[in-house]
């Protein structure tokens, strides 16, 4: 079976939607750092947007800063690949060309930075999730005992890290007499920016403190806000859309019709026209704010609560009346805890995106929503729970979340099926865990474990009492029997 490439490109159906633009006369303007499905189904498409508008400058290259699967996804088709956007029962193909090269960072450092010091770059976007900035979520300090960083630590000559190949790029630029790019974190972080920021001065400070000066002035790290659906690709997406195109597609993403790109209005350099998708405003943390308590905070109470009743995809989690109850629940806590930008219309926002999880063609698993909680659980709902308790308000639904978190640690379903818990800190959380015998000392240990449960909410009898109830009920009865046993306030 052949690929599609740039030969295979004129013999795909007529109803594919192909780049409308000349690739060879593109330029790379755009950086990307951890090019996985949710890049290339959300920046990538963009800035194709911007190339299909006639603005050439803004071809991507793409790099992994772990794997090279991508790379034997990506090359052997040129670059190119499908996104499939699917609405219930409709599928559209669009061919996004956008991306022009593919480096895997670890086999050769040197081409990432020499393309991120290249004139043509002026944009550089990051997704390389919540680890990937090498901060201590609690303290925002570098965590100086992680292996890679130390090294960057000791020497950037062969970057390892996001902020050591930023730094070593942005030294050279410096030397060369050229602007800092805009660097945009597009990872789902409250103020992705500023650590984004943090992480690069700190690194630059400790190798040369004028660097990292320069880099304070005249280099920019707008907050972002970022949304799209994306699951992961599965074999069975692959060999559909083979039959339909008549090619293989290695590289294929599927994702939903919405898509959000919310930035901070402080780009250090050119950028695009942006079109439709993209808003551009002085300030980002009110949607962010409510994008994280609203979609992700209930997207991690669905993943952990469905995947203990061993139920795979976000959609079938829905179609229990329970489920659709405690989200609407979890939604009417969080709401009062968000200060939304005046263009947010919360009820009608809370209804899009109750039907964008019901989208079942989409098929997202619960157990990719449930990856790395540790990351995720302070920004989703631990925060909105401390902001409730200030308040004197209730706390049920986001702490029946937290409770299917600590439930899901335990690595086996309802149904006694294994699972790996698949998170940075699983093994110290484990350990923690492990030295407990009851509820009540399982959710004393959690309470204790500062990297993720805040200080605000150690203490708080309210909360401790809220999440053994519910881990009890979990443990004796599983997420089913909790769901039905929840009533709204
Ligand atoms: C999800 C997000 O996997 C997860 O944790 O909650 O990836 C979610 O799909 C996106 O943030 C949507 O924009």
């Amino acid at each position: 079976m052949s690929r599609l490439s740039s030969k295979t490109l004129a013999d795909l159906p007529a109803d594919v939607i192909r780049p409308g633009y000349d690739r060879a006369r593109v330029k790379a303007g755009v950086v990307h750092l951890g090019i996985g499905a949710f890049h290339r189904a959300h920046q990538a498409v963009i800035f194709d947007d911007a190339l299909n508008a006639g603005d050439l400058r803004w071809g991507i290259i793409a790099a992994s800063l772990r794997s090279p699967s991508v790379h034997d996804q990506m090359v052997p088709q040129d670059g190119l690949y499908t996104m499939l956007v699917r609405d219930g029962g409709s599928e559209q193909a669009r061919v996004i060309g956008a991306v022009q090269a593919v480096i895997v960072a670890p086999q050769d450092p040197q081409a990432l930075v020499a393309a991120l010091a290249s004139p043509d770059t002026h944009i550089v976007t990051l997704t390389i999730t919540e680890k990937g900035y090498k901060l201590d979520p609690a303290t925002g300090a570098l965590i100086e005992d992680d292996p890679q960083l130390a090294a960057d630590l000791v020497s950037l000559d062969t970057p390892r890290t996001a902020p050591g190949y930023l730094v070593a790029a942005l030294a050279r630029r410096r030397a060369a007499g050229l602007a800092p790019f805009t660097a945009i974190s597009c990872d789902n972080l409250p103020h992705n920016g500023t650590r984004l920021r943090n992480a690069v001065l700190a690194l630059a400070g400790r190798h040369d403190v004028t660097l990292a000066d320069w880099i304070a002035e005249r280099g920019a790290f707008p907050q972002t806000m970022i949304d799209r659906i994306v699951p992961a690709t599965t074999p069975q997406d692959i060999a559909a859309l083979t039959a339909r195109l008549g090619v293989e597609d290695q590289a294929m993403v599927k994702t939903e019709p919405f898509i959000q790109w919310v930035i901070e209005d402080i780009f250090c350099g050119p950028r695009p026209d942006f079109g439709a998708g993209v808003q551009i405003t002085a300030a980002v943390a009110p949607w962010e704010e409510a994008k994280l308590r609203l979609l992700n905070g209930a997207h991690s109470g669905i993943a952990y609560l469905g995947g203990l009743a061993a139920i795979d995809h976000v959609h079938e989690v829905l179609a229990l009346p329970e489920a659709r109850i405690f989200v609407e629940a979890l939604w009417d806590e969080a709401e009062t805890t968000l200060s939304p930008p005046p263009e947010l219309d919360v009820a009608a926002y809370r209804r899009e995106l109750m039907a964008r999880f019901d989208n079942p063609t989409l098929r997202h698993r619960t157990r990719q929503i449930a990856m790395d909680g540790s990351q995720k659980l302070p920004q989703r709902l631990l925060a909105t729970i401390a902001a409730r308790l200030n308040a004197g308000q209730g706390i049920d639904a986001l702490t029946l979340a937290v409770a299917g978190w600590v439930r899901w640690q335990a690595g086996q379903d309802d149904l006694g099926q294994p699972h790996v818990v698949d998170d940075p800190l699983a093994a110290p959380i484990a350990a923690t865990l492990g030295t407990a015998t009851t509820t009540q000392q399982r959710v004393a240990a959690i309470l204790a474990f500062d990297a993720v449960v805040p200080p605000a909410l150690d203490d708080s009898a309210q909360f401790r009492d809220a999440l053994t109830r519910w881990l009890t009920i979990l443990e004796n009865d599983g997420a089913r029997a909790a769901l039905a046993s929840f009533r709204p306030d």
